[in-house]
């Protein structure tokens, strides 16, 4: 299969609370098009692509907390997106809220995003590890964020697969701020990372964070992330006004360089693409990424040893 194609990053304008997931289906399938177009065989949808990112609010009631979630994928509603991209022969990665019942009936709740071939197979499945925000309702918050509520810890780690060409690896959103997520699918010698993300335009406890430092975090992270782990990345936004809440657009593939060579320019759907060459970060792992000859694990424990920085006494 070859490795070099055109891939796509689909971000979409804001959902609303009422809005139907067969609405949704719809723009995203618009989107799928577009990216065809293009000529991609890939595409990457956001974090929580088919519904409005509900962890902004404290929801009491359990079956419109659970009306968020899928319980299948795909299921009736997401099916047309899956029949749509196969008959492109484009794949595609999908971030969604998921619940299931477990073998002792506990319902379980995962941010997830699955990868899906050419074929239209499920051929990866991620569970975000790094949720962020609160599990309480903490009233002095202008907008809730209630992933630690609303989810468990992703229990998947971060696998890789080989699929469409390369190795490819998912994360969620907060995964991306942080180094640890990308070298250890970096130690399985990931080529492209796919990411969706649903970040608010202002920080929410910390209002003198501006927008233009916000952005700055967000593809800082991905191209330090790409760049130092000699892979692609793809970031997908959820952009716009959604619900009261600005949320942050700045879709972006980044190369293995750490250069940004596609980047979303409004804030609505929009198609971006890049002529994705598998091989380009392979220099890089070869010289200076070159982890077999330079890493230096005796000094590394403390990264998983702790989790709490520990400073010198006073
Ligand atoms: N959905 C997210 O994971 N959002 C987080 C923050 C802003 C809460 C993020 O890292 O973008």
């Amino acid at each position: 299969m070859s490795r070099r194609f055109i891939a796509a990053a689909c971000q979409l304008g804001s959902i609303s609370r009422s809005e139907s997931r067969a609405s949704v289906v719809a723009r995203m399938i618009a989107l799928l098009r577009q990216a065809k177009e293009r000529g991609a065989s890939l595409a990457v949808f956001p974090e929580m692509a088919l519904t409005t990112f509900f962890p902004r609010w404290l929801i009491a009631d359990e079956e419109e907390l659970d009306s968020f979630y899928e319980k299948e994928m795909p299921s009736n509603e997401t099916a047309p997106l899956f029949e749509e991209a196969r008959r492109l022969g484009l794949g595609f990665y999908l971030g969604y809220a998921e619940l299931f019942r477990d073998a002792a009936g506990r319902k379980r709740r995962f941010n997830t995003s699955v990868l899906v071939d050419r074929a239209g197979r499920i051929v990866g499945k991620y569970r975000k590890v790094h949720l962020p925000g609160h599990a309480e309702y903490e009233p002095e918050r202008p907008w809730q964020h209630l992933e630690k509520r609303y989810f468990e810890v992703g229990d998947l780690g971060f696998p890789v697969w080989r699929t469409m060409g390369g190795v490819m690896g998912m994360c969620l959103c907060n995964d991306r701020r942080w180094p640890e997520t990308w070298r250890v699918m970096g130690m399985k010698g990931v080529e492209l990372v796919m990411l969706g993300y649903n970040t608010p335009t202002a920080n929410s406890v910390a209002a003198h964070e501006g927008a233009h430092v916000r952005m700055l975090h967000n593809h800082l992270s991905m191209q330090a992330g790409a760049y130092q782990n000699a892979t692609w990345a793809i970031g997908t936004a959820k952009g716009g006004l959604e619900e009261g809440v600005d949320m942050m657009a700045g879709s972006c593939i980044v190369a293995p360089t750490g250069e940004i060579v596609a980047l979303a320019t409004t804030v609505g759907d929009e198609v971006i693409a890049a002529d994705v060459d598998l091989e380009r970060g392979r220099y890089i792992k070869e010289t200076v990424f070159n982890f077999a000859k330079h890493r230096r694990i005796e000094h590394y424990g403390i990264i998983t040893g702790q989790t709490a920085a520990t400073p010198p006494p006073d």
